[in-house]
């Protein structure tokens, strides 16, 4: 992988991360120049060339190569190896997450805070690395025993999108590694210095340990790159973050083969506002998941369905909020918007708010592109809140922009709840409320059908200890933490007869 950059990243105003011209992986990459541009300012910031159906071929042999070392590593020692990824990712916290400001456009609070996510997960793989314990069950033969174990998959390939370019690799990879498994990584091509970085970090930390480099690989380029990827069977698992449309074609070629795919899609978030909620902490969750990314996150608030009796007053509230939101360079900690990923994005952006003002939609924060002084990379969007119904079209899917949808409802939560399971897709919800009652019924059987559900907290924000994913077009696969583990490792019920006999199972004679 050959990595050229225009100027050094402190020319840039970002701090130095180890981001060389080239990877450990040099040959991999012989491909076409993917030219990475800042949103921030709209300058390049590098080129970074594609892999080739050849490259890939070598990619993939190092990486089988490696597994055979890694798979027999015991898994406390694998654990050693992310600690220290974790401690290298604690000293280089700021510059990487400058780079993930830099390239991604995210404010830099959220950049730190996803390299901050990154170290999580590696402390939770390391704890979890002496904790991989399957069951052991009671035999129904005399002198049997039986129990089951884990045992490392093989390669994992890792497609993840654009918006969260570092943490969404980590949370897969540090699982994936403490279960003896190797990774291959297809980062977004709109983000590649991203995974380049993160590559030469962990590339340094197998090197001090004589291990292969091939335990952690990268690929970059396309989706034709991705396409090597799903249909290759000796990748057992592909675990796949980005668009419901992308893991549609995922699940489908993967599934093909009958290999696994762990599937993280788009979302349709909302947070119900009852007329118990307290509105200090509803208005501040509601702001900052509508708009923090720029709305670029899976688990951005894209629907508030607010209880008729509130409705006025939180609509005017959030109207005062959106005044005071400062939208710039996200490098500049006063800003609390920074630019949408391109100008493609931009045009989404703008085509979603006309359609949602043709089927019938109010505009109560106008919404905007911005030009001029700072705005020059063309990416910079004001956030803009609309009133509407839920069976638009448009409301009906998701947009990766910071427009917020005002439903209202009457009656009962029940009523909420109904609105807010109506659409494709189940990713996060939320409910602000001091009635117990209203709680209970949101995280009931009856209550939302999402795979992330809170109260009184908004949509995005998720730690990584839980299981992160959600239902229907979200894909169903869970990320991170909880027991997520065990989608990347291959269960074996085992059997142990310890007589001189051989009783079969459910009491059959077989007598010769
Ligand atoms: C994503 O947008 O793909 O819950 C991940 C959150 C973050 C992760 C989002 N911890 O908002």
């Amino acid at each position: 992988m050959k990595t050229t950059l225009t100027k050094t990243l402190k020319d840039l105003g970002v701090r130095e991360v180890n981001l060389g011209t080239s990877t450990g992986q040099e040959f991999f990459g012989s491909g076409n120049e993917i030219s990475s541009y800042s949103p921030v300012d709209g300058k390049l910031i590098g080129k970074v060339t594609s892999t080739t159906k050849e490259d890939y071929e070598k990619v993939i042999d190092s990486a089988q190569t490696a597994f055979k070392t890694w798979k027999t590593t015991p898994a406390p020692l694998r654990g050693e190896i992310v600690r220290q990824f974790g401690d290298k990712l604690r000293e280089l916290k700021q510059p990487l997450g400058e780079l993930v400001s830099y390239e991604m456009g995210k404010s830099l609070q959220e950049g730190l805070g996803e390299v901050q996510e990154m170290i999580d997960i590696c402390d939770f793989a390391v704890g979890l690395s002496r904790q991989l314990h399957g069951l052991t069950m009671h035999s129904e033969r005399f002198g049997h025993r039986m129990y089951e174990q884990y045992h490392p998959l093989g390669i994992v390939g890792i497609i993840s999108a654009f918006n969260f370019p570092v943490a969404v690799w980590s949370w897969n990879t540090a699982l994936a590694w403490i279960c003896g498994d190797v990774c291959v990584w297809k980062a977004s091509e709109k983000a590649p210095l991203c995974s380049i970085a993160c590559q030469n970090i962990i590339a340094e930390v197998l090197k001090n340990n004589n291990l292969p480099e091939g335990i952690s690989c990268i690929v970059n380029g396309d989706y034709k790159v991705g396409e090597y990827m799903t249909t290759d069977k000796r990748i057992p698992l592909v675990s796949a973050t980005g668009s419901t449309r992308m893991g549609k074609i995922v699940s489908k070629t993967v599934g093909e083969r009958l290999g696994k795919s762990l599937l993280e899609l788009g979302g349709n978030n909302a947070m119900i506002i009852t007329p118990d909620a307290d509105l200090k902490i509803a208005i501040i969750g509601a702001v900052f998941g509508a708009v923090g990314t720029a709305g670029q996150r899976c688990t951005s608030t894209r629907r508030l369905i607010i209880h008729e009796s509130m409705y006025d007053k939180v609509k005017n509230t959030l109207v005062d909020a959106y005044k005071q939101l400062k939208i710039g360079n996200p490098l500049d900690e006063n800003n609390h918007v920074g630019p949408l990923i391109d100008t493609d994005a931009v045009k989404m952006y703008e085509d979603a708010l006309a359609k949602a003002v043709a089927e019938g939609g109010n505009k109560v924060v106008e919404g905007g592109v911005l030009s001029g002084e700072g705005y020059e990379s063309g990416c910079y969007v004001k956030p803009a809140i609309v009133e509407a119904e839920n069976n638009f079209e448009i409301v009906q899917h998701e947009t990766f922009a910071p427009i917020l949808y005002l439903l209202k409802y009457s009656g009962g939560v029940e009523n909420a709840i109904e609105i807010q399971n109506n659409v494709a897709q189940g990713l996060s919800s939320a409910i602000m409320t001091n009635n117990l009652r209203e709680a209970e019924a949101f995280l009931s059987h009856a209550g939302s059908d999402c795979g992330i559900a809170n109260v009184n907290i908004g949509t995005s924000g998720a730690e990584i200890g839980g299981a992160f994913g959600g239902e229907k077009e979200t894909g169903g696969g869970r990320e991170s933490g909880s027991d997520a583990w065990k989608v990347y490792m291959r269960r074996q019920t085992n059997t142990i007869n310890y007589t001189t006999d051989l009783p079969l199972a459910q009491g059959i004679k077989f007598d010769l």
